[in-house]
């Protein structure tokens, strides 16, 4: 029970918990304390680490009574609220922003510079939970910022990884992964409460048994289990006193965890079981777009999702609520298939403990989820081997068994005799091991399914789930992804923002369309000149952050060509490298002269999975190409290539906003989305893409004159594909790409080692599953186009005006509002 034993009687008791004073002495008395107490230093003796800390207690402070508020009125309202249910959350660092949603970053300034400290400095001691891989986790991150923007109430579930996505070195040019100990130092935007564990089950056996009415009932008698620890983190809203709350699950070993084939009553056994059951949150699977079929991270997936449906149902319903009602009040959104295993899961809670029949059971669960997909790679839709599902989770697999054939009765009763087509659809795969399709899985149990940008919902539809969508044409949706305005302009951007304000007013920020107020400024001569001095400001911030974070040096006047995302073979950086590398050919064989080529800064930033091989390979090969390019004379420094180790959100706030030109570069109908299009093109990046993902919609918005397109279309890639793709015509056939590709296999970037590179060249010039080679005279074609603009500097701004003036639509708060609309059905509280 929660709460005082007896009604409380002093009248502070009820009081809500005040504010510190909005002011500076306020302030500086709030952080001063915090050091003293919560630190246990004084100011003189403080250490930079304890000034942070006290510095996110203080905020923190400022936010303390508004999320109590937020959870009191949600709870009284009763209202329906969104359960994001997401494996990944790529914050980012958080100070800041919780400095931005309370509107303290003068106060706190100001106080900090009166206590003789920097904000700046005490800023840079975060270090950003990392708890995501890449687009997936970032966008479960500005899809909660929104909801708490708008309003909305949402509870955000997730996994407390211990470590998360791995600190990346490069080492002789090669990446070297390190641990990422982001708790080390302490976190302080994290509230445990260990008081409120859960008790997560696995493995056993299920059995039946006859209950007290005399009903035929089936339980599960799991072999062990651990507890889930709750820690807090607050979401909170810009400047409108909403403060929502992510919850992620922590493991940790229960008093019971003693069963026999971990303990045979030995102590030093005993501890190791500990480890073996905290094991299960400490550390994300590094895998983007390809999941691994690993036990632990299906272990990882139920935790989770046990721990939150449990949560949701004991914790944030009243004690008497009717659970055959749980859809008017909570929406599970299923990020990617990853957490799907909450549908067998709510199954089982509503027949095996609280006596629903199957009927009735069912009949709430399919009301009570939505499935986004974000993929259409074939090898990144998770199976699960039945027999990994039956061992960890045998209740689970009966129940997923039990939904296949109530699924596959409707399938046949809408197409009876049509053998081969329940064949086809059937959740349960036969080849080339018996597994569970968790996108079938997912697509049966959703009331709708989403792909992410226009296109992407399209092939979804088509390609991936074309039977579905026949049967169910209205279960499909689109929503097209977003990204805060908040911390990738408002706070990345704040001389453009600055600029923005003095334009158009301070609206934009939770209005993203009145950016297009701005159009009419791009014909404006003191406006561009404002507009490029704010990106020329960005570029200078970005060179001292990579001489101090990188030793790199980045040369002034570049066009700034920014390439940052994970490294995988469908996005292409090796087209990118083939770029570089012919320039840099032309120029060495003298078909160019030095002074036709474009000053050009190439920036990378991408981590491999550690286990990708022709992906590591890439990164090696760009350093190397780096190392002999940034070191050439005959270049005379107008071309170069920096790629910093370890790319991510703190980064990522530093590159994008000075970036000129933004490389989406994805073979069509290969990238869902994507997201860093989208912040490139809100900072005034111009784009070079492909028509992908949401490329597409970005160049309809901001008008062909404005977007440099090249390549093949996802139709075109489908032809060439049928009808048999072979790389070496385009080697043979293109010159240019020949010289190219010959360079790196003369050994000239691998100090004469003619074979080093051997893995990337051949696979391009023997496999090129993502067709590099065909769209590389397309690309370099784009390339003298983006130099011919850049040429014009004053015809470049208004194009990068016109790019931010007109991709309003990118806020993720359009985004929650089309999930809402389309999906959740849920109300703002205001
Ligand atoms: C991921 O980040 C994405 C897809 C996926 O299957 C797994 C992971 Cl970890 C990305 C997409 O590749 C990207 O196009 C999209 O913008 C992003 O998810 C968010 O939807």
């Amino acid at each position: 029970a929660l709460g005082p034993t007896q009604p409380p009687t002093h009248p502070l008791a009820t009081a809500p918990v005040g504010a510190p004073p909005f002011s500076v002495d306020g302030f500086v008395k709030e952080f001063i304390h915090e050091l003293n107490t919560n630190q246990g230093v004084a100011l003189s003796r403080s250490s930079v680490n304890d000034q942070y800390l006290a510095l996110a207690s203080t905020v923190k402070n400022y936010l303390m009574a508004r999320w109590l508020e937020t959870g009191r009125k949600t709870r009284d309202a009763k209202v329906k609220a969104v359960g994001y249910l997401s494996a990944e959350y790529l914050l980012g660092r958080q100070l800041g922003n919780a400095l931005l949603a309370t509107d303290l970053n003068d106060i706190a300034k100001k106080g900090l510079e009166l206590c003789g400290l920097d904000l700046v400095t005490l800023r840079n001691q975060e270090v950003e939970p990392g708890l995501g891989n890449g687009g997936l986790g970032r966008l479960a991150a500005c899809f909660i910022d929104s909801l708490a923007t708008m309003d909305v109430p949402c509870i955000g579930y997730g996994i407390r990884y211990e470590y998360g996505i791995f600190r990346q070195t490069f080492v002789d040019g090669r990446q070297v992964e390190q641990p990422d100990t982001w708790l080390a130092l302490g976190s302080p935007w994290e509230f445990p409460h260990p008081e409120a564990s859960v008790q997560v089950n696995f493995g056993g056996r299920t059995e039946t048994y006859t209950d007290a009415d005399g009903t035929e009932r089936t339980r599960w008698v799991p072999e062990w289990n651990v507890l889930g620890v709750p820690y807090n983190y607050m979401v909170p809203g810009y400047l409108n006193g909403r403060v929502n709350t992510l919850r992620l699950w922590s493991a940790q070993a229960t008093k019971a965890f003693d069963l026999a084939i971990f303990n045979a009553g030995d102590y030093a056994q005993a501890v190791r079981a500990q480890t073996f059951a905290e094991n299960i949150s400490k550390v994300l699977y590094p895998e983007d777009s390809t999941p691994q079929g690993k036990e632990l991270r299906l272990q990882q997936q139920y935790f989770f999702v046990a721990c939150s449906l449990r949560d949701f149902i004991e914790n944030e319903l009243e004690d008497d609520f009717d659970l055959h009602d749980l859809d008017q009040r909570i929406i599970f959104q299923l990020n990617d298939t990853h957490p799907v295993i909450a549908v067998p899961e709510l199954m089982r809670i509503l027949m095996d403990e609280k006596g629903f029949s199957w009927d009735e059971a069912w009949e709430v669960t399919s009301k009570c989820f939505a499935y986004t997909c974000h993929t259409l790679l074939p090898e990144a839709l998770e199976v699960w081997s039945t027999d990994l599902l039956g061992r960890l989770l045998p209740r689970h697999l009966e129940i997923i068994y039990a939904i296949n054939e109530q699924f596959l009765a409707e399938v046949r009763e809408a197409y009876p005799g049509d053998e081969l087509r329940a064949r086809r659809m059937s959740i349960i795969a036969e080849f080339p091991e018996r597994g569970v399709r968790m996108a079938y899985l997912s697509t049966y149990a959703a009331t709708k399914v989403n792909g992410v940008a226009a296109l992407h919902s399209q092939l979804l539809r088509d390609k991936v789930l074309p039977d579905f969508s026949e049967l169910w044409p209205d279960k499909f949706t689109n929503v097209t992804n977003g990204v805060t305005p908040r911390r990738f302009v408002k706070m990345a951007n704040p001389k453009l923002s600055e600029l923005i304000n003095d334009t158009i007013g301070a609206g934009w920020v939770t209005d993203l369309e009145r950016l297009k107020e701005l159009e009419p400024f791009a014909e404006d001569p003191e406006f561009r000149e404002r507009f490029a001095e704010a990106k020329a400001w960005n570029k200078r911030r970005l060179t001292q952050v990579l001489r101090n974070r990188d030793g790199i040096d980045l040369p002034d006047g570049h066009l700034l060509d920014v390439m940052v995302k994970r490294l995988h073979e469908y996005k292409r950086q090796s087209l990118k490298l083939l770029h570089i590398v012919s320039l840099y050919e032309q120029v060495l064989s003298g078909k160019l002269t030095v002074d036709q080529v474009t000053p050009r800064t190439v920036v990378f930033g991408a981590k491999a999975a550690p286990g990708y091989k022709m992906a590591k390979d890439t990164i090696h090969l760009i350093n190397k190409v780096a190392e002999v390019v940034n070191a050439d004379p005959k270049l005379e420094g107008r071309l170069k290539v920096a790629f910093p180790a370890n790319y991510n959100v703190t980064l990522a706030e530093k590159l994008i906003p000075a970036a000129d030109l933004s490389e989406q570069i994805s073979l069509a109908g290969m990238e869902a989305s994507g997201t860093g299009n989208m912040k490139c093109a809100l900072n005034g990046a111009l784009t070079i893409g492909t028509d992908d993902g949401a490329n597409v919609e970005i160049r309809e918005l901001v008008g062909d004159k404005h977007f440099f397109l090249f390549g093949m279309s996802e139709p075109e890639v489908a032809d060439l594909g049928a009808k048999g793709y072979s790389p070496g015509a385009y080697y043979e056939g293109n010159a240019q790409l020949k010289a190219a590709i010959d360079l790196i296999l003369s050994g000239h970037f691998s100090g004469g080692d003619q074979h080093l590179f051997d893995s990337v060249v051949y696979n391009l010039l023997h496999s090129d599953r993502f067709m590099a080679l065909a769209d590389f005279q397309s690309y370099v074609d784009a390339q003298a186009r983006v130099e011919e603009r850049y040429a014009d500097r004053d015809a470049w701004t208004r194009s990068a005006i016109l790019n931010v003036a007109r991709t309003g639509f990118f806020s993720s708060d359009r985004s929650m509002r089309d999930y809402i609309q389309r999906i959740w059905h849920t109300q703002p509280m205001l």
